[in-house]
């Protein structure tokens, strides 16, 4: 998944989550017999998968209080921010899961919750009303109060007596218009109480990910790699978009992954220089490049690779040629990977890369050109959003988990190129976390031998 430019603050435009499919798979020969081989690898996925510790939700709620004053109420919702995302059919709200933040500080995925955290004299008292099991709720959330979803109008009335501040989250834009705590800010606004945005605070925490999270994001890559290298084999001898898309789903499916981070992109030929992609239901010629940008989800972890190959194993030399300009562009960049470096630094670093080539394959012959060429941008981070929360101003620092995509588009010749690796940012650089996907010329043609 792909930033299509800068905006200030956030970006809204691709966001897109998991939708149904048909359930028609499909019966090619190799892809049964990858599935075997990966008999052992799914075993494994499946039995040492990372789970988030006991008190993970309760640390974050620590922290965030440490944040707040004392006569500070903080209520969010569950109900995520369908303006945060672009989905096939916005309608859909079961589809977005629970708001991501609420999650964060309850591990409770229901859009209908609440969550009250009051802090009065140092101490914090919370509340959480579900419409989820009770006892289940308090396991998870280690909140002792838990109510039932109904009971909070009639708690409603009381819950800014003697606050001084209404923590509330307005999301990354200071919006004020939001229609679900209007009511809450017309009382608080009576009685004088601030109102305070505690979205930048979250943000700051959710992008730097603690060991458990990174170990969930890594085995949301191991499972998005598996299924992007079965869609490699089945390559050769399927050629359409569709069932490459049914074998990428059901290689998540055999590793009990029910959904993706957004919906995925493959496009072959034409389609693959078509950056936001999404239709997937059309024949791919022999000598077509593909591409596929896809991602796992667990438990809202999300992964986000991209590989491109050669439909039928074996690259034409000007597919060679330009996949070499971004490969090399996304190793230059991945080099540049460090604390303190911004994600606007990571930028300058592959578009001078892709000039650079482009250049010297005389396709451009300065940078003002590349937009024609690269019409997205090479980082964002990657959390329990695909595109997760991100302060702009904060340089790399241990812990962040980005992407790096570089990609070129041809599209007189219909042919695109985009890498894309999951990064997690350590003290002395970074580490990349899909490193086991095979990625240079000479191993995909050689990985798709049949
Ligand atoms: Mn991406």
């Amino acid at each position: 998944m792909i930033y299509r430019k800068v905006l200030i603050g956030f970006c809204v435009s691709q966001l897109l989550l998991f939708t149904a499919c048909s359930d028609k798979t499909t019966k090619e020969k190799p892809i049964e017999q990858e599935q075997i081989e990966k008999k052992e690898e799914s075993v494994t996925v499946a039995e040492q998968k990372a789970a988030l510790p006991d008190n993970f939700f309760l640390d974050n709620r620590m922290k965030l209080a440490e944040k707040i004053g004392n006569g500070s109420v903080l209520i969010l919702y569950g109900k995520r921010n369908a303006e945060m995302t672009v989905v096939k059919n916005p309608d859909d709200q079961t589809k977005l899961g629970a708001d991501r933040n609420f999650y964060y500080l309850t591990g409770i995925k229901d859009p209908e919750g609440i969550v009250v955290i009051r802090k009065e004299e140092d101490e914090i008292k919370e509340t959480l009303y579900t419409s989820k099991d009770l006892k289940q709720s308090k396991e998870i959330s280690k909140i002792q109060t838990i109510k039932e979803i109904q009971t909070f109008k009639k708690d409603q009335g009381n819950l800014l007596t003697e606050s001084n501040v209404l923590y509330v989250d307005l999301g990354p834009l200071e919006r004020t218009e939001i229609q679900i705590i209007s009511e809450l800010q017309n009382e608080a606004n009576k009685k004088g109480i601030a109102i305070q945005n505690i979205y930048p605070v979250l943000t700051t925490f959710r992008m730097v990910k603690t060991v458990d999270e990174i170990n969930m994001i890594r085995d949301a890559i191991s499972v998005t790699n598996a299924g992007i290298k079965a869609m490699m084999k089945a390559s050769i001898t399927n050629k359409d978009e569709k069932d490459l898309e049914q074998v990428f789903r059901k290689e998540l499916k055999e590793r009990n992954i029910k959904r993706m981070s957004f919906d995925p992109i493959i496009g072959g030929g034409k389609n693959s220089t078509d950056i936001h992609y999404l239709h997937n239901d059309q024949p791919i010629k022999p000598d077509d490049i593909v591409v596929t940008d896809v991602g796992a989800e667990y438990d809202y972890y999300a992964a986000d690779i991209t590989r491109t190959f050669p439909s039928d194993g074996t690259f034409t030399d000007r597919q060679r040629q330009i996949y070499e300009i971004v490969l090399k562009a996304q190793e230059e960049t991945i080099k540049a990977v460090r604390p303190g470096i911004t994600l606007m630094d990571l930028e300058k670093t592959a578009k001078s890369a892709l000039t650079e080539g482009l250049i010297q394959a005389n396709i451009i012959s300065e940078e003002s050109q590349l937009r024609d060429y690269y019409p997205h941008m090479v980082s964002h981070h990657i959390g329990l959003d695909v595109h997760d929360v991100t302060d702009f101003e904060l340089p790399l620092q241990p812990g962040n988990v980005i992407s790096i995509e570089p990609g070129i588009y041809l599209i007189n010749e219909q042919l695109g190129v985009r890498i894309e690796d999951n990064l997690l940012i350590t003290e002395g650089g970074n580490e990349i976390l899909s490193k086991d996907l095979i990625k240079t010329v000479e191993e995909i043609e050689s990985f798709m031998k049949p």
